[in-house]
């Protein structure tokens, strides 16, 4: 019975909508398949324990995470989950920095402290990498409060999982964003299951746009196995909350083709589930989208594939040849600059350090 009630309903909707510029054709598809090559090098390393802790990959849920990226300007935020060495590769984190945050060396794009569930990178404003689940929704609402505090029109992405929905926070998220109208685009990834516990196990509600209706949150979904769709909608998404104020909740229907983490059996769903899935795979499924619409040849997209697997393996070898972090840079990141107790420096203040 369990399986039968976690069976996808299927959607066979490929976006009717207009295909994007080649070049932008070319560079979603790139960054999709480096996304790919990335994370499978990553689960390898992982099984040779080059990777320490927990590693979470969103393999076959890449359209949902560029399509969802590809939606901001430059000056909008990004806050994501524990699944989310994509988000920041499409943000524009290097490969390199990502993998050698996974190895934990002091190269990486968090200094080798966050791992893969605390990617971090504010230059490119992407916010992390939250290992909590549902923790990051209260802090994604919280960039939009800034944004709307300092009356600038920036939006925050803030996505998480459909098992996210279950959480408090997300409840007292929802209430709040549309009560300050905080210009908020919250994306749940519905990959069908928390961990291994099918939507249908896991929520009352299983129609994930209605989850925010109660709250004064609009809906919306998208086909999170397409690019294009996903792209459309979650742009719409984002030039209401760019312009109206308030927050929109958007559904992008997906699926992870791995375990939920390295180690799991998957005892939860059928190997039938996945190959249908697998059918629709949204990197083959562009390709093939393109090269019939005479934007790509064949050959163009082997060879985006060669480079992607050429960067993931040029990412490896940066990680592995990089340093550990510095014993002595314990403390750092820490404390507070000018951090004061009791109206003294305290001792581990950088404020009290030579260059501090
Ligand atoms: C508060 C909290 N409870 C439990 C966990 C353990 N946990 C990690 S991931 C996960 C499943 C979350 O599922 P979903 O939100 O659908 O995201 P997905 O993993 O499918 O991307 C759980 C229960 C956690 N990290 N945080
Ligand atoms: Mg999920």
């Amino acid at each position: 019975m369990a399986d039968k009630a976690s069976d996808p309903p299927p959607i066979q909707r490929i976006s009717e909508g207009q295909l994007p510029d080649p070049e932008t054709a070319r560079e979603w598809l790139s960054t999709m398949t480096l996304i790919r090559r990335f994370e499978e090098r990553a689960g390898e390393m992982y099984t040779r324990a080059k990777i320490g802790g927990f590693l979470h990959l969103a393999i076959g849920e890449e359209a949902a995470v560029l399509g969802g990226a590809r939606a901001l300007s430059d000056r909008d935020w990004l806050i994501s989950t524990y699944r989310s060495h994509g988000h920041a590769i499409a943000r524009g984190t290097s490969p390199d920095a990502v993998m050698a945050e996974l190895f934990g060396r002091a190269t990486g794009c968090s200094g080798g402290r966050g791992g893969s569930m605390h990617l971090f990178d504010l230059q490119r404003r992407f916010m992390g990498g939250w290992g909590i689940v549902g923790g990051n929704i209260p802090i994604g609402a919280g960039f939009g409060l800034a944004s709307s505090y300092r009356g600038n029109d920036e939006v925050t992405l803030c996505v998480f999982g459909d098992g996210a929905t279950n959480q408090g926070t997300f409840a007292e998220t929802m209430n709040l964003s549309a009560l300050w109208r905080l210009p908020v685009v919250f994306l749940v990834t519905n990959n069908r299951y928390g961990m291994g516990t099918a939507i249908e196990r896991h929520s009352a509600v299983t129609d994930l746009t209605r989850k925010g209706e109660g709250f004064g949150v609009e809906g919306m979904r998208c086909d999170g196995m397409d690019v294009l769709n996903t792209f459309e909608t979650v742009s719409e998404a984002v030039a209401i909350a760019r312009s109206e104020q308030r927050p929109i909740l958007v559904e992008a229907m997906t699926y992870r083709f791995r375990g939920h983490s390295i180690a799991d059996p998957q005892r939860y769903r059928t190997a039938e589930q996945v190959a249908e899935w697998k059918e629709r795979d949204p990197i083959d499924s562009f390709a093939t989208r393109l090269i019939e619409n005479g934007l790509l040849d064949q050959a163009a997209v082997e060879q985006i594939d060669a480079t992607a697997l050429a960067t993931a393996e040029a990412a490896v070898s940066f990680a592995d040849s990089s340093p550990e972090p510095e014993p002595d840079s314990l403390y750092d990141n820490i404390y507070a600059l000018g951090g004061e107790v009791n109206g003294q420096l305290s001792s581990n203040s950088p404020a009290t350090k030579e260059n501090g």
